[in-house]
């Protein structure tokens, strides 16, 4: 069996590894979500960064809920296999940034002294949209969001994102120490603004005299981040060890593209990001509507139809005819419902992302991104289906995507097998309606989802319907023929 992974020593030349002295490098930056989106994105492109321009900017991962990062990062020094797979083949890096590993449940008092240590400065997170306890419909807190109930009842025990930031802000504030930056880095359009919103409406519950501090003192820049990271598998770990000749319990893979646009307000200091490719612009949020709606959008509406359609992966829809048609007719709907966007031309855009998501070595799980579509749909395709409207364009590629979530969320394949949903919002979502203009209805009726102009508008409901009923009575083939023909 090869020796675990834990130093970069005597690892193959066709390894890539840290160009900097690690142990030089303090910690600069907190952050909150240590999964695989995490070791893809931000701390490889910290790594860059660090090799670039140096300076104390390591990172220390806490996750929130599980101890497995920390269990596997630990034990090998916080190194990790990145492994790149494009068309051109796969290339492994050894990637240096995390300093430490920590899970809030085991190692609590080492995370809130990290939150307060004056070196840090940024906190950075990743915890999916679903993490934030946000109420999308008034931007506050949501009452009833099992982190955001527990932090407003013990806030100097804090276990979710609001409580800890607010607990930490609170006590730099009074240790005279500069508040950290907070950033975002969630698939949320005006990231940033989000939690700003979230952390203002938590404070005036919980410590009412840090809300105007907050407001006037915290930075929260918005971020749009990209980069296509599967789950890992077994075969991530088997792959890892074929080209390191170590054992890497955190190995993660990814595709070879990756994009980090980011507004660059950190009164405290930043990494020199730009090294390893990031933009650094003023307002993010053009970047934002675009992946938001063209890659993610798109994903979504491949990943249910695809999902009912019997494909497993995403490489397997990009081999379906019917199905490449509808992404096609979805990328192009999703664009023209976008102000410009700066530097980019959004056919090729487009012509991108249908080859990222063809890539055959990735093993991309339509049932990975059909989670959560609670938490997903409103910005992914509500959001541009309203925008659609105020222009007097189609609204058929966004109903059909609405059509086939909704025929996903009940939870049962055409076959009549039962898989979970994975969805905070279940419960909600589960109706003993099982004709589509009672579910429709049902679906619209749930606060703060589908947003008023469409619940109101009978063309869009409508469309809907006739769409799901379809799907109910004929079947997702026959459909995603017809949709794609039409
Ligand atoms: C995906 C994203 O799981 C999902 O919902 O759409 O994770 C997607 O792969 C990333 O945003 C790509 O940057």
């Amino acid at each position: 069996m090869s020796p675990r992974l834990a130093t970069t020593d005597g690892l193959p030349e066709t390894v890539a590894r840290p160009r900097y002295d690690r142990d030089t490098h303090g910690v600069g930056i907190v952050h909150l979500g240590l999964g695989a989106f995490h070791k893809a994105h931000q701390a490889v492109a910290t790594d860059d960064a660090l090799a670039a321009a140096g300076g104390d900017w390591r990172i220390a991962g806490v996750s929130l809920r599980s101890a497995a990062p920390s269990e596997e990062l630990t034990p090998q020094n916080g190194l990790y296999t990145l492994i790149e797979r494009g068309r051109d083949g796969t290339r492994a890096r050894v990637v240096g940034a995390i300093a430490r590993a920590l899970a809030l449940r085991t190692d609590r008092q080492a995370v809130l002294d990290a939150l307060c240590a004056p070196e840090t400065r940024i906190v950075s997170l990743t915890v999916t949209e679903k993490g934030y306890g946000v109420d999308r419909a008034s931007g506050g807190v949501d009452l009833a969001h099992p982190a955001i109930q527990s932090d407003l009842a013990a806030p100097d025990a804090p276990q979710g994102v609001a409580g800890l930031l607010v607990w930490a802000l609170g006590r730099r504030r009074a240790a005279g120490v500069a508040p950290f930056t907070v950033l975002c880095c969630d698939n949320l359009p005006e990231n940033g603004h989000v939690l700003r919103g979230l952390l203002l409406d938590f404070a005036a519950r919980a410590a009412p005299d840090l809300k105007d501090f907050i407001a006037s003192e915290v930075a929260f820049p918005s971020t749009m981040v990209d980069r296509i990271t599967p789950a890992r598998g077994a075969e991530t770990l088997a792959l890892a060890e074929d080209l390191t000749g170590r054992r890497d319990e955190a190995a993660v893979e990814t595709e070879t593209f990756t994009q980090w646009v980011i507004e660059d307000r950190f009164p405290t200091g930043r990494p020199a990001w730009e090294a390893s490719g990031a933009i650094f612009v003023t307002d993010v949020r053009p970047y934002e509507d675009m992946k938001l709606r063209m890659l993610n959008g798109a994903h979504s509406m491949l990943a249910y139809s695809g999902f009912l359609a019997g494909h497993a992966h995403v490489r397997d829809v990009m081999r379906d005819e019917a199905l490449v048609a509808l992404i096609r007719r979805h990328l192009s709907a999703a664009a023209a419902t976008l102000a410009p966007v700066p530097g980019v031309g959004l056919a090729g855009y487009a012509e991108d992302l249908i080859e990222r998501f063809a890539n055959p070595h990735l093993a991309h799980q339509t049932y990975q991104i059909a989670m959560d579509g609670s938490q997903k749909m409103p910005q992914r395709i509500f959001a541009p289906a309203v925008e659609a409207m105020r222009r007097g364009q189609s609204l058929e590629p966004f109903a059909f995507a609405a059509a086939a979530w909704l025929r996903y969320t009940l939870g049962r394949a055409e076959d009549g097998a039962a898989y979970d949903l994975r969805d905070p919002r279940a419960a909600a979502l589960a109706t003993d309606r099982a004709d589509a203009e009672g579910i429709v209805r049902h679906v619209e009726a749930i606060p703060g989802l589908i947003p008023p102009e469409l619940t109101a508008d009978a063309a869009w409901h409508g469309m809907v319907v006739a769409k799901l009923s379809r799907i109910l009575q004929d079947g997702i083939r026959a459909v995603l023929v017809d949709e794609a023909g039409s």
